[in-house]
C-alpha cells in the first residue's frame, strides 16, 4: 500500500491534462518507482505532483505556464516561431564544479580529481536540505531515456524536479515521458532535483528560483543515484546529461567494458562519396557543437551530425568501436554562433528553441556577441536591463536548447542503436601556444597519452576563472565518475587486444599569434584539417614524423584559397614541450599507484624523442 499522501497526490492532482488515470498501471506497476516518488513527496512536501507523459500538449502547457509566470518571454512568432527567452538568476549561469561531488564509499574510488564526501554524511546533509524544499511548488516526475528507446544499450532515469524549466529542457534533451516509462522495468536511475527555494504561504515566487547559499550536485556511483540542489541551470539540473550520461555512465562503462565520453560524433563524406565517422573530445566551450554542425568551406565535402556533446562507445563483434549519442537535443553555446561561422547551427535554432541568457532585441528576437558585427539598437541584455556598450549583451555561457531533429544535417544513422563505426578519434583543447593545428598519435597507447595530457584554457561553461590553462584529461575532468588513474587504464585496456582501434589525432583551433589573434580561421575551415585526418585513415594522406607524432607533410593540408602562416600553426618549440612534459609528469604523480606504468613509459618515450631531436637540432 502506498502512503496516503502519495495516493492523494496521484488521484487528486489538480493538473487538468494529467494522464495518470489512463496510465496509472504503467506508473504504479514499478514498485521501486512508486517508492522513489513516495519518498520524494514525503521529503520535499510539494503542493502538487505532476506525472509527465512527454506529450507535445504537456510541453506547450508548461511553456504557457512559464510565460504566465514571466519566466519565459515568447519570441516573435514570425522571426522565431515556437521559441522563448529565459533569464536565469545572475548567480546561476553555469556548472558549479566546486559543488559537484562523487560520493563513492571509498574516497580512493573517486580519485584526486573529484570532490568527495562520505556517502552517509552526504545523505544526512542532503536530507536536511531537501526536507520541505518543494513547499508551495509542483513536483514533476520525469521518466527519461538516454539512448534509443528500447535499445539494450540505453539507460532509463527518472528525474524528480520542482523546476518546470528543467522539465521543458528534458522534453528536448531526452526521450521522456510515457515512452521512457514503458522501458523502465525495475531498473532506473533515480535523480532528485530541487532549485532549493521553498515558498512560504502567500510568498510570491521569483522568475528564476535557486539557492545561492547551498548548491550540491551529488552522485552516488554504487547506489547509482543523483541528487542536485540549489541550481536550475544546464548540467547542474538536467540530470540526464553530464550527471547520468557521463558521471554515472562512466562508472557503468568501466565495469561493463565500454566508454562514456564527452565527445561529438560526425560523419564525413569525401567528394568521391566515401563516408567515415569520427568522434571528438573537446572540453566545455572548446568547439564540439560547432564541429558537429560544420558547414565545410571545401567543395565536395559533407559533414553530418550524430551528436554534439556525449558519446557512448562500445566494441563491436568485429573489434571496432561503435558510438551512439544518448541525447536527443543540443544544449549549445549561443555567443559566437552566426550565419558566417555556422549556418547549420543557425538553421537549427530558427524555431522551437529555448534561449537562456541571451539578449532580447526590440522586435522580440534574440542577439548575442558574434551574431552580427554590431549590436542592434534598443537591445535588452541578458539580465533584462538596457544594454550598454562594454557590458556583455548575452552571458558568455548563454545557451540554446533545441531538438536534434531540427538540425538540417542530422545523420540518418543517429538513432541507430548499434551505433556508428569510428574511423578516428580527435582530442582538442584551447591552447594559445605550443600545440600545433593537428598531429596524429603513433599508436593507441600514444593516443591515450595525448588524451591523458590534454590541457585547455578554462571557459565560462563552469563558474570560476576563465582563460587559465588546466589539465582536462580526455575533456572528462569534471565528468569522470571514478578515479582518473583507473579511467586511463580502462582506455588502455580498450585498445589492448586488437589492431582494430581507430587512429587518434590531436587538434588545436585556438593557437594565437603574438598579438593575440587566432592563427586559424576555424569553423567551416576546420574541414581542411578533417580532410587530412580522413585521408590519413585511408593510408594515403602524406605525413612526416616528428617527436610529438605525425604532422601533415608539406603541402598535404589543403589550404587552397587561404593566406595562412602555416609555419606558425605547426611550429614546435621543443623547450615548451619539455616544460609541458614536466608538468604532465607532476600531474600524473597525483594518481599514485593507479597511474598506468604504460602511460608513464609513453611519456618517457615522448621526452626522449624531444630530447634527441633538440640535440640534433642544436648540432
Ligand atoms: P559545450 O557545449 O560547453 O561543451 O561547448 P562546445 O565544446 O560544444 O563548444 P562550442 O562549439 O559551443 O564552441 C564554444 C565557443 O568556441 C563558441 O563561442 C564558438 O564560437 C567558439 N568556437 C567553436 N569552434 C571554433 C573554432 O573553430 N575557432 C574559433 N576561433 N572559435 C570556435
Ligand atoms: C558543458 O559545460 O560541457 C556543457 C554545458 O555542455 S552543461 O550541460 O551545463 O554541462
Ligand atoms: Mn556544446
Amino acid at each position: 500500500m502506498h502512503d496516503p499522501l502519495v495516493r492523494s497526490a496521484i488521484f487528486t492532482c489538480s493538473f487538468s491534462t494529467w494522464k495518470v488515470r489512463e496510465d496509472s498501471k504503467l506508473w504504479t506497476s514499478c514498485s521501486s518507482l512508486m517508492q522513489f516518488i513516495e519518498e520524494a513527496i514525503n521529503l520535499c512536501t510539494p503542493e502538487e505532483v505532476q506525472f509527465c507523459d512527454g506529450s507535445e500538449e504537456e510541453y506547450q502547457h508548461l511553456c504557457e505556464r512559464l510565460v504566465k509566470k514571466g519566466t519565459f518571454i515568447p519570441l516573435d512568432s514570425v522571426k522565431r516561431p515556437g521559441s522563448y527567452l529565459c533569464r536565469s538568476d545572475p548567480s546561476d549561469v553555469a556548472r558549479v564544479e566546486e559543488c559537484t561531488f562523487i560520493c563513492s564509499r571509498l574516497q580512493e574510488d573517486a580519485g584526486p580529481t573529484n570532490n568527495w564526501k562520505d556517502p552517509e554524511e552526504m545523505k544526512v546533509l542532503l536530507l536536511k536540505l531537501f526536507a520541505g524544499c518543494m513547499q508551495g511548488r509542483t513536483l514533476y516526475v520525469v521518466p527519461f531515456c538516454m539512448g534509443s528507446l528500447g535499445s539494450s544499450f540505453s539507460l532509463v532515469g527518472v528525474e524528480i524536479t520542482d523546476s518546470p524549466y528543467v522539465v521543458c529542457s528534458m522534453h528536448i534533451m531526452t526521450r521522456m515521458g510515457i515512452s521512457a516509462l514503458q522501458h523502465i522495468q525495475s531498473n532506473f536511475i533515480p535523480c532528485l532535483h530541487s532549485v532549493g527555494k521553498p515558498l512560504q504561504p502567500g510568498e510570491k515566487d521569483v522568475l528564476w528560483p535557486c539557492n545561492q547559499e547551498h548548491r550540491y550536485i551529488v552522485h552516488f556511483p554504487e547506489e547509482r543515484s543523483i541528487w542536485s540542489f540549489g541550481s536550475g541551470y544546464g548540467g547542474n539540473a538536467l540530470l540526464g546529461k553530464k550527471s547520468m550520461a557521463l558521471r554515472i555512465a562512466s562508472v557503468l562503462a568501466k565495469e561493463q567494458g565500454w566508454l562514456a565520453e564527452h565527445m561529438l560524433l560526425i560523419g564525413i563524406t569525401n567528394p568521391e562519396g566515401k563516408k567515415k565517422y569520427f568522434a571528438g573530445a573537446f572540453p566545455s566551450q572548446c568547439g564540439k557543437t560547432n564541429l558537429a554542425l560544420l558547414c565545410p568551406s571545401l567543395p565536395g565535402w559533407k559533414v553530418e551530425c550524430v551528436g554534439d556533446d556525449i558519446a557512448w562507445i562500445r566494441k563491436g563483434k568485429d573489434g571496432c568501436l561503435y558510438a551512439v549519442n544518448p541525447e536527443s537535443g543540443f544544449f549549445g553555446v549561443a555567443p559566437g554562433t552566426s550565419y558566417a561561422s555556422n549556418k547549420y547551427a543557425m538553421q537549427t535554432i530558427s524555431h522551437d528553441t529555448i534561449f537562456t541568457n541571451v539578449a532580447l532585441t526590440q522586435d522580440h528576437d534574440v542577439w548575442w556577441e558574434g551574431l552580427t558585427k554590431t549590436p542592434p539598437i534598443g537591445l535588452i541584455d541578458w539580465k533584462g536591463g538596457a544594454y550598454h556598450t562594454g557590458q556583455p549583451a548575452a552571458h558568455p555561457n548563454a545557451r540554446f536548447t533545441v531538438k536534434v531533429e531540427q538540425c538540417p544535417i542530422l545523420d540518418t544513422h543517429f538513432k541507430d542503436p548499434e551505433g556508428i563505426p569510428l574511423s578516428g578519434i580527435l582530442f582538442g583543447g584551447r591552447r594559445a601556444s605550443m600545440v600545433p593545428l593537428v598531429y596524429e598519435a603513433f599508436s593507441w597507447s600514444h593516443g591515450v597519452l595525448i588524451g591523458a595530457c590534454l590541457s585547455s584554457e578554462t571557459t565560462s561553461a563552469a563558474a570560476g576563472h576563465v582563460g587559465k590553462v588546466r589539465h582536462d584529461p580526455f575533456a572528462m575532468l569534471p565528468f569522470c565518475g571514478y578515479h582518473m588513474g583507473d579511467y586511463f587504464a580502462h582506455w588502455l585496456r580498450m585498445g589492448h587486444d586488437s589492431q582494430t582501434m581507430p587512429p587518434i589525432f590531436c587538434v588545436n583551433w585556438f593557437r594565437k599569434d603574438g598579438e593575440g589573434n587566432f592563427l586559424w580561421p576555424g569553423f567551416g575551415d576546420n574541414i581542411r584539417v578533417l580532410k587530412w585526418i580522413f585521408e590519413r585513415t585511408e593510408e594515403r594522406g602524406p605525413a612526416v614524423s616528428s617527436p610529438i607524432g605525425y604532422l601533415p607533410a608539406p603541402g598535404s593540408l589543403d589550404l587552397t584559397g587561404l593566406s595562412i602562416a602555416e609555419d606558425e600553426l605547426f611550429a614546435l618549440t621543443l623547450s615548451e614541450w619539455q616544460q609541458e612534459i614536466r608538468e604532465c609528469r607532476e600531474y600524473f604523480a597525483l594518481f599514485g599507484e593507479k597511474m598506468p606504468k604504460e602511460l608513464l613509459q609513453e611519456l618517457d618515450h615522448l621526452e626522449k624523442r624531444i630530447y634527441e631531436s633538440s640535440s640534433t637540432a642544436s648540432k
